[in-house]
């Protein structure tokens, strides 16, 4: 008979089993910067694309799962005005028919990019287009009535279809400083033809379901994940733990409560600086896990300024 802790251990072990499948792997970008950003002509070639790594293994949604069977390669770079990106679609049926700005270029063959400067995880800047360049864009307050401007050259070629854009930082309302990490994700509406036409949507970072899902975006980051970590997290870390630390002083009785648990968030901040400190250079595996661990050591915080300032309303 299966006992009661056999039954929590099984319970807790199907919990982190479906956790793990619920959460996207982590995905990240390093945004390299341009002495001079590329023509936006749909010519490949301008030569801050030389050395450029590249996002690629697209994964299915919606119309299947496991890698797209057309696959998708994006590029990017910076520079003080905008964000450029190359983005190459290996594609053996090129289908793209509408030609009006705002209409609905997402039933082409097309590209959808995601913007979330904020990197808060709920609501981004879309920009949507087809393989004839004709683009579509909306934002979170006015949707497709938004027409920041940007650039797009989009080209067919022997394999597929291209395309050159350039999103002026002007049109987000924010410039990309070094260090900065945005939410980002990039993803693809793809006509393939085969016994019958069907459609084959795909992401960089899994959304598990429709495009638009802020919380399973990846993430670009401006300049190094050094800097990142240690000009951008830890000093918002440090401004945090000042506010609460202040708070507590003042409201004693409010923060007894609190305590132990943002002791133990203080190890974990101690710990992140201690990663960090130690490198000249942080890699993409190492930021991979120490990322995550400083974005959610930042939730902990915000919860516990939230419950600290509830406790002293309530107690005082
Ligand atoms: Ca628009
Ligand atoms: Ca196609």
């Amino acid at each position: 008979m299966m006992t009661r802790y056999m039954f929590m251990v099984i319970a807790s072990l199907l919990a982190s089993v479906l956790a793990a499948a619920a959460e996207p792997e982590f995905k990240v970008y390093q945004v390299a910067r341009a002495k001079e950003g590329p023509k936006i002509d749909g010519i490949l070639e301008d030569p801050c694309w030389n050395n450029i790594a590249r996002i690629s293994g697209f994964t299915q949604v919606i119309t299947g799962s496991g890698p797209a069977k057309e696959q998708t390669s994006v590029a990017m770079v910076s520079d003080d005005k905008a964000l450029y990106m190359r983005i190459e679609c290996a594609d053996a049926d090129v289908a793209a028919k509408v030609k009006e700005h705002d209409g609905a270029v997402y039933t082409d063959d097309c590209i959808e990019i995601f913007i979330e400067p904020k990197n808060i995880h709920k609501s981004a800047h879309h920009f949507v287009v087809n393989a004839l360049s004709v683009q579509y864009e909306e934002d979170p307050e006015q949707g497709k009535d938004w027409n920041g401007l940007w650039e797009t050259s989009a080209k067919k070629g022997e394999n597929g279809w291209s395309a050159e854009v350039m999103i002026p930082f002007a049109s987000l309302g924010t410039a990309a400083k070094e260090g900065d990490i945005w939410g980002f994700n990039v993803c693809r509406e793809n006509y393939v033809s085969g016994n019958e036409r069907y459609t084959e949507l795909s992401c960089w970072s899994d959304t598990g379901g429709g495009f638009n899902a802020p919380e399973r975006f990846g993430h670009i980051v401006f300049g190094s994940y050094l800097a990142c970590l240690k000009d951008n997290l830890l000093p918002e870390m440090a401004k945090r733990r000042q506010d609460i630390e202040s708070f507590m002083k003042e409201h004693p009785k409010a923060a007894a409560d609190c305590k132990p648990r943002y002791e133990q968030v203080v190890k974990s901040i101690q710990e992140i600086s201690d990663a960090v400190k130690a490198k000249d250079i942080i890699t993409e595996k190492e930021f991979s896990e120490l990322y995550p661990k400083s974005e959610a050591t930042l939730r902990t915080l915000d919860g516990l300024i939230y419950e600290l300032r509830l406790a002293a309303l309530l107690l005082e």
